[in-house]
């Protein structure tokens, strides 16, 4: 026959395991513990009442309950990890993603219109035979000016027409200072653009404060403007993809050039003004430390902003700063 005791604490830890998976979150569970294991709880009751039993009912009462203790706790704890788990695949399943779902995509973007100009400029002069330079955005202004053949009284100087920066630093008004620098690293022969923002103090439909400018430089024993004439109607026939476009200069005046020429090419019945040019001035490649006794040759600047206008047959400049996405988006 078991013993009444022993039979009465199995009943109290089948009870106890009953209460605890009952439990249906940590809270309850601790309640149950409270109950059994607790100050107040019903098996703390049994151990405070071992002092009153008699010596040998003491150590088999206390044996037992001792038993029965290590069958609360094990199952307690086991109760707490299934909570657990239980608590943790829930926040899975309602945190699954699907990830066999097809994506948003990311929408297709495209460069800006200038961006391939300037990429179409450099391919087709890279193919003349021209290395692209690039330099400083922010110049000082021997090179932008003094070097450049520039009087210390000419208006470009004013601040009307140049940004100033501090300590006499200016934004550079034209690519001219690339090739000044790159006169200054390299010796001759050289062929080169030098394509590029500048900035002059100008604002409204056909200008802009910053824009682009392309400008090339080639300087070798003898080169003349018949090399310019030559090397331009090439890369205009190139960019526009018409073979019968013809380009004629007009005199001009600039301090870095001489002579100096306006560019003009043929557009429908007339004529349009597309850039700048002439035979490097003796004083420029001085300044650079070329000798102009044994080499020459031409420079020239062209606005790709407005070539990328005529190109596109875009009549308004100041859309490619605005950068709104319904006109660039014409462009992908
Ligand atoms: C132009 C017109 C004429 C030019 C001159 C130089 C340099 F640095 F070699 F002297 N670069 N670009 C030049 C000449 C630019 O733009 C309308």
């Amino acid at each position: 026959m078991a013993d009444p005791v022993s039979s009465d604490l199995a009943a109290l830890v089948a009870a106890a395991q009953a209460d605890f998976a009952a439990a249906g979150d940590p809270a309850a569970l601790e309640d149950a513990k409270a109950r059994y294991l607790g100050k107040a709880g019903v098996l703390t009751a049994r151990l405070k009442a071992l002092g009153a039993l008699a010596p040998e009912a003491r150590k088999t009462e206390g044996a037992a309950i001792n038993a029965a203790k290590v069958a609360l706790e094990a199952a307690l704890t086991a109760r707490r990890t299934a909570l657990a788990d239980a608590k943790l695949d829930a926040q899975l399943a309602a945190e699954a993603l699907d990830v066999t779902l097809p994506g948003r995509g990311a929408g297709l973007g495209g460069l800006h219109p200038l961006t391939r100009t300037l990429a179409r400029f450099a391919e087709i002069f890279h193919s003349l035979g021209f290395t692209v330079a690039d330099g400083p955005e922010i110049e000082d202004d021997f090179h932008n000016f003094t070097a450049l053949n520039t009087p210390a009284n000419h208006p470009a100087r004013s601040m009307h027409d140049t940004f100033y920066l501090e300590d006499g630093a200016l934004l550079r008004t034209h690519t001219s200072p690339v090739q000044v620098r790159y006169m200054e690293e390299h010796a001759p022969p050289l062929k080169i653009i030098a394509p590029g923002r500048v900035f002059r103090v100008d604002s409204d439909a056909t200008h802009s404060p910053m824009f682009h400018q392309v400008e090339g430089l080639w300087i070798d024993r003898d080169v003349t403007f018949a090399d310019l004439k030559g090397t331009l109607t090439e890369f205009l026939r190139l960019f526009f993809e018409r073979d019968d476009l013809a380009i004629r200069f007009r005199p001009s005046f600039f301090p870095f050039t001489e002579p100096s020429a306006e560019i003009d090419m043929s557009f429908g019945d007339g004529w349009l003004e597309i850039g700048g040019s002439g035979q490097v001035h003796p004083n420029v490649l001085r300044a650079a430390g070329i000798d102009p006794q044994q080499w020459q040759g031409f420079a020239f600047g062209m606005g790709p902003d407005r070539l990328a206008m005529l190109r596109y047959g875009i009549d308004d400049l100041r859309v490619f700063y605005e950068n709104d996405l319904r006109f660039l988006a014409q462009f992908r």
